[in-house]
């Protein structure tokens, strides 16, 4: 899985990409993440890449000379493979938006700043806009590097176990169950008995039912099968 991360601030990705996991997989080249700072695109006198907006108010707007020339700088013109803006108004990130993107070869992810980007961006440059949640951050960074956790746990290889990520909270649709490790006992907490029982039949039933347990405790939403996707683009 190869990620080109389009930001004003690339190096703020670095400390993450380098931990790790995702430090692990790049190393064993199951996953490349190439960050492109979009200022080194701009031509203007001052390498501006931020304007004030038409019509007034407050903020300053991402222009669009130079994402277009960095998207289509890395990845030609028309560009290959889905571009996506991180943005607060994009689509809901999910678990199976997460195993949609892990079906291509190859991501761009183009991080907004400021008040936003020119809406020519989004109408003729992206192909997908994403969120992680509805709150704001300061710009789409962290959301990109959420996207690149989420999505490379999926590229095969990458987890230690080939079903590394099967039983996952959401990719089951329920929450995950409680889990213990050594000591039996700790602070007169003991483990339960089921689980040191070595009856596996039975180890897989509690579980089951502490999956479903948790799940209508804390996310009953998960268990309404009416809920519905959102599709964009
Ligand atoms: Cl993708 N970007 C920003 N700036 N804020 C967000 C977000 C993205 N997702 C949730 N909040």
């Amino acid at each position: 899985m190869r990620f080109d991360v389009f930001s004003l601030f690339p190096e703020s990705l670095l400390p993450y990409l380098k931990s790790s996991i995702l430090k692990r997989a790049a190393q064993q080249g199951l996953i490349e993440v190439r960050l492109h700072n979009i200022r080194h695109w701009a031509t203007n006198r001052h390498r501006m890449t931020d304007d004030v907006p038409y019509g007034g108010g407050s903020g300053m707007v991402m222009k669009p000379e130079p994402i277009f020339a960095a998207v289509e700088g890395v990845l030609g013109t028309p560009p290959n493979g889905p571009v996506i803006l991180m943005t607060p108004q994009g689509r809901p990130f999910t678990q199976r938006v997460a195993a949609e993107l892990a079906q291509h070869p190859r991501l761009a992810l183009l991080c907004g700043h400021y008040e936003g980007v020119d809406e020519r961006v989004r109408a003729h440059l992206v192909t997908d806009e994403i969120s992680i949640g509805d709150y704001v951050l300061t710009g789409g960074e962290l959301a990109a590097l959420v996207v690149i956790d989420a999505v490379s746990r999926l590229t095969p290889g990458v987890l230690g176990a080939e079903d590394g990520a099967q039983n996952d909270s959401h990719a089951t649709g329920l929450l995950e169950y409680p889990h213990y490790t050594r000591p039996a006992e700790f602070r007169s907490w003991r483990v339960p008995d089921v689980l040191l029982s070595g009856n596996h039949a039975r180890i897989a039933h509690w579980r089951q039912e502490q999956a479903l347990k948790r799940t209508r405790e804390r996310r009953p939403d998960l268990l309404d099968e009416s809920q519905q996707q959102t599709t964009y683009k």
